[in-house]
Parts: structure tokens; sequence; C-alpha cells
């Protein structure tokens, strides 16, 4: 531990910034950074001086890689305590940025997956890069696409959000415009001056937004929305890999191999939240969901396996249990998905 914040806050003129500051970790979330965030935000919604909130990170890389996984890991290995309340915290974050009275804006430059969408989807102003690198990987460490995954996935355009869930795939700015996940797209170079001209005049956020805003490109999604759309909507993940395998293009082929190396828990679970996250009716109501699968998931084989394969050991073999969609009961996701005692479930901030 070095006597260095990892989230810095502050207030400088009119603005509160938050600025994330892990940068060995990819600026991935401790519960510490979201109860230092959520404080900051907090004291800063009841002050008049505090007219918009600005969020980004420190140094060069990165924007947020998403939660502290290894500690998630050893927690649900144990009793799963540190985890749930790493959930909890976060997720109460989450909503607060959600319903948060003042502008929020949040620059996306750099990788920005699990955790790091949390903190900027909720964001009213969300600035992409070229260096920006999207995505919610989760499948890939049997976990789930938290955060409000259930929310935003089932709210994009088509079935871009499931497909988006069961493979993991990273997406760069021209498709985060396409997909809703970014607002503006600014070039990497203009950060400085666009951070500092929104610092000077935060009430012309948004004209300032449109001076700066360049092109980001051509999206690379638009051409397999139709594809995506026709084979994500089907009505099981069973279905949807039927379809994969039966379509004729190698974009199909492409994901049926991706999916093949994925969690079939979570790929599942994902689904089933996307679902029902798309019924919700209010973001809370989502958010108590995930709280559900997240005390679940972490202390389940496939968690432990995800992360000893991609983050500890890195062989990328990870061995699955169940290893097949079949094998993934329906009265398994009952039980990931039931209602906690009522004193254990997720609430928001009172
Ligand atoms: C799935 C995830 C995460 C991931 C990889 C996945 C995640 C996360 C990180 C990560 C990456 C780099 C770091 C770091 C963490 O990787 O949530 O500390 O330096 O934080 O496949 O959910």
């Amino acid at each position: 531990m070095s006597g260095e914040p990892e989230v810095l806050t502050r207030i400088e003129g009119r603005v509160g910034r938050i600025t994330l500051n892990r940068p060995q970790a990819l600026h991935a979330l401790t519960t510490q950074m979201c109860r230092d965030m959520t404080a900051a935000l907090l004291a800063w919604r009841d002050d008049p001086t505090v007219e918009l909130v600005l969020l980004d990170h420190a140094g060069e890389r990165g924007f947020c890689a998403g939660g502290d996984i290894r500690m998630l890991a050893e927690s649900g290995a144990a009793d799963g305590a540190q985890a749930r309340d790493f959930f909890h915290t976060e997720y109460r974050l989450n909503h607060l940025l959600f319903h948060y009275p003042k502008p929020r804006v949040a620059i996306m430059d750099g990788v920005t997956m699990g955790g790091g969408v949390g903190l900027s989807r909720p964001c009213r102003f969300r600035v992409a890069t070229e260096r920006t690198t999207f995505a919610m990987p989760e499948t890939g460490i049997g976990l789930f696409p938290d955060v409000g995954g259930g929310w935003y996935l089932s709210r994009m355009p088509g079935h871009i959000g499931l497909w988006l869930a069961l493979t993991g795939a990273r997406i760069k700015a021209a498709d985060c415009e396409l997909v809703g996940v970014a607002t503006d797209y600014v070039e990497s170079a203009r950060i400085p001056e666009l951070k500092a001209a929104i610092l000077e005049a935060p009430d012309r956020v948004e004209t300032l937004l449109t001076e700066f805003e360049a092109d980001a490109g051509r999206p690379t999604i638009a051409a397999h929305q139709d594809e995506i759309d026709r084979i994500f909507g089907a009505a099981s993940v069973e279905a949807i890999v039927a379809a994969l395998g039966a379509a004729e293009s190698d974009w199909a082929r492409d994901q049926l191999k991706v999916m093949g190396t994925k969690s079939p828990q979570t790929m599942k679970v994902a689904f089933r939240q996307l679902v029902l996250g798309g019924q919700a009716k209010s973001f809370a109501e989502n958010m108590a969901m995930e709280y559900r699968i997240g005390a679940r998931v972490v202390q389940r084989h496939d968690f432990a396996e995800g992360v000893r394969a991609v983050i500890v050991e890195k062989d990328n073999q990870p061995r699955w249990e169940p290893a097949t969609l079949e094998g993934v009961s329906e009265a398994m996701l009952d039980a990931i998905f039931a209602s906690l005692p009522s004193a254990e479930e997720w609430t928001p901030l009172p």
C-alpha cells in the first residue's frame, strides 16, 4: 500500500472531479474506491458550488478495467462476505450515479470494461476516444455482466446487447456510439484541452463537446447488425448456438467459436438477466436482481475456475462445470436468481 489514494476526489472551480488512480491495475475498482466516490458524490449533491461531475483516470493507460477480481475470487472461495460487500457498495454507487441530479461527464480514454461501464454508462455525457475499448467480458471468467448490464444491454438497439454479453466482444469508439455506450467522440490528444475547458465553463459542457467532436469513423458492427438481430433474437442460448451453426457466414462461425470458450453457466445467467432486466420497472429493481446473482455466482465453481484460467495462471483453458449449455438446468438458474433473505437483499442508498 502506498500513501497515494486509489481515487482522487476534489472540487476544481465549479466541478466535482473524480479521478481513478490505480494505474497498476488499470484502475479496476476496489470496495474502498467505491466508498470514496460515493462519499464525494453525496457531499457534492447538495453543494450548490458544484455544478457538474467530471470522471476520468490518472496516467496513460485505461479508464477502468473492471473490479478487483482477485479479491472477489478469494472471498468467493471462502464465505463470500467481502465479495457481497463489494457488489453492494459498487451497485449503490452505480445507482447513485444513475439518478444523480447534476450533469456527469465520463472521459473513457482507454479500456472501459465491467466496473468501468458501471461508472460511465449512467453519466449524461460519455466521451470516447480512439483509445477506447469497451467490453463486458465476464462470460470469460464465469462471472456475469453486472453493474447494470441487465438494464443497459437489454435496452441497446435490437439484440446487440445480448451479443456483447454472450461473446464479451470488444468494441471501439464508433461502435460505442452506435450502441449508445458513448455520446461523443473526441481525439485523445485533445482530451486535456477538453477537460480544461469543462473545468473553466461547466455550464457550457454541451456546446464544448460539440466543438471538440470529431469523426469516430465507421462502426464495424453495422455490417453485422441484421445477422445479430436475427440470430441473437432466438429464444434461448441453445437456440442462438443452433442459429450460429446454421448460418453460413465467417462472422457467425467466429461468434460460435468464441462462445465455445465461455462459461455455459454465465451465458445462461446473462440471457435470463437481460430478459428480466429488460422488464425491470426501475434501475433499482435491476440492481437488486444483479446483487442476488453476484452473491451466488462468486461462490460457484465457474468463477473460481475462470479467474484461475484467465487472470491468475493465464493458461486460458478453463474447465467449466457444467461443461455444456444443456448441463445448466433451469433449477440451477432459479437458485442463482432466487431472492435472498430480506435482511440481505440489495437496497439503494437511503
Ligand atoms: C473479465 C473481467 C475482468 C477482467 C477480465 C475478464 C475484470 C477486471 C480485469 C482486470 C484487467 C486488468 C487489470 C486488472 C483487472 O480483467 O473485471 O486489475 O490490471 O477488473 O475476462 O470481469
